[in-house]
């Protein structure tokens, strides 16, 4: 039977378990890449684990996440990730050099390879045919120890790319259609493979964009064929010998087909406050915009940033909107001076900021009460921006280019001949802010300043377990809701005492004290809990505040693992209108939990008066680390 690209770089790695849809299985991981939001944790992780020098072939500690620095906690971070990468074997990435996901496709990523990154955006690499997931940073610490990274054998998807893109269309408009097909909730447990004839019309930047955005789509990766395209792209980056041909076996069998027609495609829009609210640019209407932001690890390449400084040569910034520029490497940075594209953006009115993720992660530029902000970005959840009323629209660079000059919504195609762009021959290559690992190791000093807490560890399951019912959500609830970021709490993701005060605290500002007043208790939640980020505090801090189970409709890949990694149970119900009759505060208890966890059964669930049956899926190594409570716990206990 033929195979899917997917399965072929799946096969080439599977270390454990078998390709059978739904089971484990454990691959090996080729290289890994980590962010300075979630890489300290990673990183104590890994120094917990005590390896002494990573055991992938390549690993890298990107900064690109917290770099305001407006205290001494962001560079606190900085210091002990650049120390620990020095020390353990991995390349260190400064601030200032750009985006993880930017620079790991420019510099380091190689088609057919797997990479896991401590970041939900990690599947960019697919773009170049890497198979490439975002993880949990244990995951990640695990992979850099040498372990196999586990995930359920996904299904698989084709999506059919037929015709061309019109001019003014771009690869933002392919996903954006793709997220309208398939919605936020509709990747979760499937490999998404872009196929047929419009592949080849597409440059690797464009898509990236498309892989990258598979992560809103909850997808466990998105991958591209790798073509001769992908060979120019590596040759441009002076790294040609890494491209290897890849491509699906005419038999390949998909789970499910989409097909996008490239050539029937129009600027698309995704409105407040979800990315799979997509409508038409034109049947929005020119709506007023006060800001709009260009940049992110969705749309920050070389080949978009030329497309907007063709827009801006020789115009002005409408008088009533900010637009922010945020390149997404130095290397494009780089490449827009030395072009003098640098200085149409310049002169047109943009405010440049950082190469990193910057507006993206509401550091900074939050927009004003109510206003309007176009970003050329991937998440639009409420409050994401820093500003809790803002109307944040997902759109392409050449809508906010052209939305930057108007002031209000406009469709490109009505600014006539749109400009030609050509990718680049050969990219201006300078890796003078990557920091190579020590030669002496030894010599290293790790350097851990006071921002720097012990990250906290899960309890083994006990027999039976009562509590209440701490809080109940609604459908969708994403990391930003469990633990917002943003430039105010960012800089404690090394501090998890000091981040719990604000766990939930734009869905109810009680929570924490409610946990603090109740020893912990479960959470209930609707469907896709936990989408968006890979944000292991995400569970980490639920944990530290006691809680000890979600019960929800259906979990998100990447939370559901932290939720098992930090020993937290992750329970659905077993019918899913048992959700109606709890309530907030409602006695709540698993009075046989660990019987039935062991035994890989139901867990039974009293509420009130009622009891009723929840599952517990999991395999059986996850069943290991909920017993021991969590996953650090459990390798300990392996390791006795
Ligand atoms: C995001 O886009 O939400 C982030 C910030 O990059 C997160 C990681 C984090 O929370 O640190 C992600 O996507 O995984
Ligand atoms: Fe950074 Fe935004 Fe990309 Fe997350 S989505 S990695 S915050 S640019």
């Amino acid at each position: 039977m033929g195979m899917t690209i997917a399965q072929k770089i799946l096969k080439a790695h599977l270390v454990d378990g078998e390709m059978v849809q739904g089971q484990e299985i454990g691959l090996k991981i080729d290289q890994t890449l980590t962010q300075d939001a979630t890489g300290t944790m990673a990183y104590l992780q890994f120094e917990a684990m005590g390896v002494d020098q990573v055991r992938t072939e390549r690993s890298v500690a990107y900064i690109d996440h917290n770099t305001l620095q407006s205290g001494f906690e962001n560079a606190d971070d900085h210091k002990y990730i650049g120390s620990v990468a020095k020390k353990h074997g991995i390349y260190y990435s400064k601030a200032g050099n750009g985006i993880c996901h930017q620079v790991h496709l420019e510099r380091f990523g190689a088609p057919g390879k797997t990479l896991i990154g401590s970041d939900s955006h990690t599947p960019t690499g697919g773009g170049i045919g890497m198979l490439a997931f975002g993880a949990g940073g244990l995951d990640v610490a695990v992979a850099m120890g040498g372990g196999a990274y586990y995930i359920p054998m996904p299904k698989m998807v084709r999506v059919n790319l037929t015709g061309k893109l019109s001019p003014w269309v771009s690869a933002k408009d392919v996903i954006l259609d793709v997220l309208r097909q398939m919605t936020v909730k509709g990747g979760v447990g499937k490999i998404v493979e872009y196929a047929g004839e419009g592949v080849k019309t597409l440059s690797v930047p464009e898509r990236a964009t498309i892989t990258n955005m598979g992560a809103e789509l909850g997808a466990t990766t998105s991958i591209f064929p790798s073509d001769e395209e992908t060979r120019k792209f590596l040759e441009a980056q002076g790294r040609g010998d890494v491209w290897v041909e890849l491509s699906s076996d005419p038999d390949a069998i998909y789970d499910e087909e989409y097909t996008v027609d490239l050539s029937a495609l129009e600027p698309l829009a995704a409105m407040p406050h979800m990315p799979d609210n997509v409508k038409k640019v034109s049947e929005i209407g020119n709506i007023k915009v006060s800001q709009c932001c260009i940049g992110s690890c969705t749309n920050s390449s070389y080949y978009d940033m030329m497309k907007v400084a063709s827009i801006l040569r020789g115009k002005t910034v409408h008088p009533d909107v900010s637009l922010t520029i945020s390149p997404g490497s130095k290397q494009v940075f780089n490449m827009l001076a030395q072009n003098g594209a640098l200085a149409d953006i310049i002169a047109a009115g943009a405010r440049i900021l950082e190469c990193a993720c910057g507006p993206c992660i509401g550091m900074g530029q939050s927009p004003e009460s109510g206003g309007v902000s176009l970003r050329t970005f991937n998440r639009n959840f409420e409050g994401r921006s820093g500003t809790q009323d803002a109307q944040i629209y997902l759109v392409s660079p050449e809508v906010a280019a052209a939305s930057a000059l108007a002031g209000v919504l406009t469709d490109p195609r009505t600014l006539g001949d749109m400009p030609e762009i050509k990718m680049p021959e050969h990219f201006v290559i300078n890796d003078n802010m990557i920091v190579k690992p020590a030669e002496n190791p030894a010599e290293v000093e790790v350097v851990r300043g006071p921002n720097i807490k012990p990250f906290p560890l899960g309890k083994a399951l006990e027999a039976s377990y009562s509590g209440k019912v701490v809080l109940k959500t609604g459908d969708n609830i994403t990391t930003d809701h469990i633990l917002p970021a943003g430039a105010k709490l960012l800089p404690y993701r090394s501090n998890v005492p000091y981040y719990s005060n604000y766990c939930f605290i734009n869905v109810d500002p009680e929570f924490p004290a409610r946990c603090r007043e109740q020893g912990g208790g479960i959470i209930v939640g609707g469907a896709n809990y936990g989408q968006g980020s890979s944000r292991e505090h995400a569970a980490l801090v639920p944990l530290y505040l006691g809680v000890k189970a979600v019960l929800c409709k259906s979990f998100a890949r990447i939370h559901k693992a932290n939720l098992v990694n930090s020993g937290i149970l992750p329970l659905t119900f077993a019918d899913p209108t048992d959700y109606d009759a709890i309530q907030l505060l409602d006695d709540i208890s698993l009075p046989n939990v660990l019987e039935e966890v062991k035994n890989g059964g139901q867990v039974t669930v009293v509420c009130g008066d009622r009891a009723f049956k929840a599952d517990c899926e999991v395999s059986d190594r996850q069943r290991g680390a909920l017993l021991a409570g969590g996953t650090l716990n459990y390798a300990k206990k392996n390791a006795q």
